[in-house]
Formats: structure tokens, sequence, C-alpha cells
């Protein structure tokens, strides 16, 4: 098949599923045609099968704000056109589903018909998509795809809760590479970050308000009084400024590092021994699967997707949001046993094996097939 992807080309979950995405596409003898505003961070591979086309957006005085969307409508257009491509798959709904749709119109004028496939992955549904500014053209645009995906169960039934959808959801989760994704041994690293063996902990996010780094903080200040850890916080964001003074605050800031963004974060992985992800909103959680491919257990709250993901006393345990009591006594538990330690590890791996890529990449490729028969 010939494939357009449609995807933020930043750090963010709905970026990186969609470039992963494409290049096991890719891999799998399909072409593939990414088409956004700059190169995605994760398309870093060369392959025959992989193109990437800029949108490039006119300025002119009077934009206050440049009018990205008509700049995407006409390049996909373009792409479709004139690549010949069989299907457009856009990732997260804001504003890629109604561009894709206008472009479709476009496109249906030259005698041309290509069925548009939009995976919704999190806060497209459950926090930007329900603002009133945005709610009737998601609901448009989610009505009139050919195909709509989510990442969890849960992302569906908010989908349909929040929003007036006629048609059907089909879920297909995030997914993991193992060829990436898996435990080295890090030994000299593990020493720098833990010369005095602690344990070590890690959180890697995008630092914004719905992942409440702060709790981090507060768990790793509990944990860190009845067992000697570290604390590794990766990733950047609006949060970070309270976030770092708030380990200050409390005494531990010299037991926690701040990495910032990083691409390496197997390597940070392989030397992490407890995951921690208190976010107030999570339709799946790409990065605590990331962490459990890697041997890491998981520590979460009990919201949206993560359930899915992490089992309760096997890869991990969840709590009520905010629950910051309960989770360091989670954390706690965990850490504070060497052979249980190690059958958490063991259990995060292997639940982490559900999610490999092999086994959902021909959920993806069903589904084409199927959109492209029905429409
Ligand atoms: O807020 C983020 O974490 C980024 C966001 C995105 O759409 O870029 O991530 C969402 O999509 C990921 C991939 O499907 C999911 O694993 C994340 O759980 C989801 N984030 C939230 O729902 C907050």
């Amino acid at each position: 098949m010939k494939i357009g992807i449609v995807c933020y080309p930043t750090f963010g979950g709905s970026g990186v599923v969609a470039t992963e995405l494409g290049k096991a596409l890719a891999s799998n003898g399909h072409e593939i045609h990414f088409i956004t505003y700059s190169q995605p961070a994760r398309l870093d591979f060369f392959s025959e099968n992989l193109y990437y086309h800029e949108v490039a957006v006119a300025q002119y005085p009077l934009f206050d704000f440049s009018p990205y969307e008509s700049a995407l409508a006409s390049k996909l257009v373009d792409v479709v056109r004139f690549e010949k491509l069989d299907l457009l798959h856009v990732h997260y709904a804001i504003p890629h589903a109604s561009v894709a749709y206008l472009a479709k119109q476009i496109l249906a004028t030259y005698g041309i018909h290509v069925p548009v496939v939009t995976t919704l992955h999190g806060t497209d549904i459950t926090l930007v998509g329900k603002d009133k500014s945005f709610s009737p053209v998601v609901t448009f645009s989610i009505n009139q795809s050919d195909g709509v995906t989510t990442v969890s169960e849960s992302l569906r039934q908010q989908t349909y809760d929040s929003f007036d959808i006629k048609r059907d959801i089909k879920v297909i989760p995030n997914f993991i590479d193992f060829s990436r994704f898996h435990n080295k041994n890090r030994e000299h690293f593990k020493r720098a970050i833990a010369p005095g063996n602690e344990r070590v902990l890690t959180h890697t996010s995008n630092f914004r308000k719905v992942k409440n780094t702060q709790d981090v903080i507060r768990i790793f200040q509990k944990v860190n009084e009845q067992i000697p850890s570290k604390l590794l916080m990766v990733g950047d964001g609006p949060e970070r400024r309270n976030t770092e003074e708030l380990a200050r605050q409390l005494g531990v800031s010299q037991d926690v590092r701040f990495l910032g963004k990083q691409d390496a974060i197997e390597e940070i992985l392989s030397v992490s021994d407890l995951f921690l992800m208190p976010s107030s909103s999570e339709s799946f959680g790409l990065a605590a699967l990331e962490a459990m491919a890697c041997h890491v257990p998981v520590v979460s709250t009990n919201t949206g997707g993560l359930p899915e993901l992490n089992v309760y006393g096997e890869s991990g345990f969840l709590s009520d949001i905010g629950d910051v009591e309960d989770m360091s006594k989670h954390a706690i538990f965990i850490l504070e046993d060497c052979d249980r330690l190690q059958q958490f590890k063991e259990a995060a791996f292997q639940r982490a094996k559900e999610f490999d890529l092999p086994k959902i990449l021909p959920l993806y490729e069903n589904y084409y097939e199927q959109v492209l028969q029905d429409s």
C-alpha cells in the first residue's frame, strides 16, 4: 500500500507512535509518505520506502496566525495526486482529521478518492478536543473519517461519552519495538548515577500539568526517606521549573537529576529500577510501556488506559490520582526486597511482550485493508 502519514513531528506520544508505525510499515514493504512541518524526531533511518514531504507555511504580514491547516491540506492534495497514495492515516485529531477531510473533498473534484483513517491518541479527546472552540470540528471530522482507531478501550469509551459519534471505533493499542527497547548492560552508567548502589527511579514526560510531575518528587521524597535512592527526571516542558523548585523545597534536589530531553531513553531505562507515572490523564501510557520493555516495573495512577497496560501486583501497581501516600507505599514495597524487585522486573517485561510490534502491526495493516474495501 501507499500510505500518507500525518502527525506532529515532535517527541509527543502521538508523533512517536506515528513515526514508529511508518518505519515498521516501510520495513514490511509499504510505501510510506510522512507529511508534516518538520522531520519527525524518530525518523532517523533511511529506507527506500520512506518519504518525507515538508509543509511550508507562507508568511504574510496580514497573518497574526499562519494558516498551517490550509498549507497542510494543499500539501495533502499534492502528495496524494502525484504520489498516487491509497490511504491517509492522520494521528491526533486536531487539526489533522478536519484537514484530511478538506483534502479529501478537494481530491474528489479531481475524481480521486482517498480514504482517511484517524487515530485518536489522548489529549485530542480528553483535554483539548473537548474545548468548545474545537469540539464541533472534532465531532464532525471523526464522523467523516473512513476509519477511526483509539489507543485503548478507555479512550474509545471516552470518545463516545464526550462527542456525538455515530461510527465504529477500533482499538489498536500502542506497541513497542524490542530491537530498540530492551535491557542493556550499562553498569558503568549505573555506578555513575548511583555510586552507593542506591535504587534508581525514573520519570519521563513532556512535563505538562497532566503528568503531575510534582507528585513524582513527593513520591520520591517518601521513598528516599526509607530506601537510599536517586531520581532521574527526563524530558522538558512547562512544569519543569515548579518541579525543580519543589525538589529544592523538599530537600531532595541532591538526589534528583533533571536530564532534559534525551534521545536514548532506553539507556536511561536500562539503569532504572522503577518507573513513576502519576498522570491525571493517560490514554495508554507509552512511556510506561517503554520502561516495562526494559524490565522496569511501573507505579502509576489508575486513570484512562493505564489499567489496560499495567497489571496490579504484577508489572507494578496502580493508585488513585494524587494518592502520593499509596504510590509511595507501593514503590517501597517493590524496591525494598531484591528478590521481589527481580520478580516485578521480569513480570513487567513479560507484560510488555503483549505489545510487541509484530503483534500490533498486522492490526493496522488489516484495518487499512478493511477501510479500503469498505470505502
Ligand atoms: O501528552 C502526551 O503524553 C502526548 C500525547 C500525544 O498525543 O502526543 O500522548 C498521548 O498519546 C500516546 C500515544 O498514543 C499515549 O501513549 C499517551 O498516553 C497519550 N497521553 C495522554 O493521554 C496524556
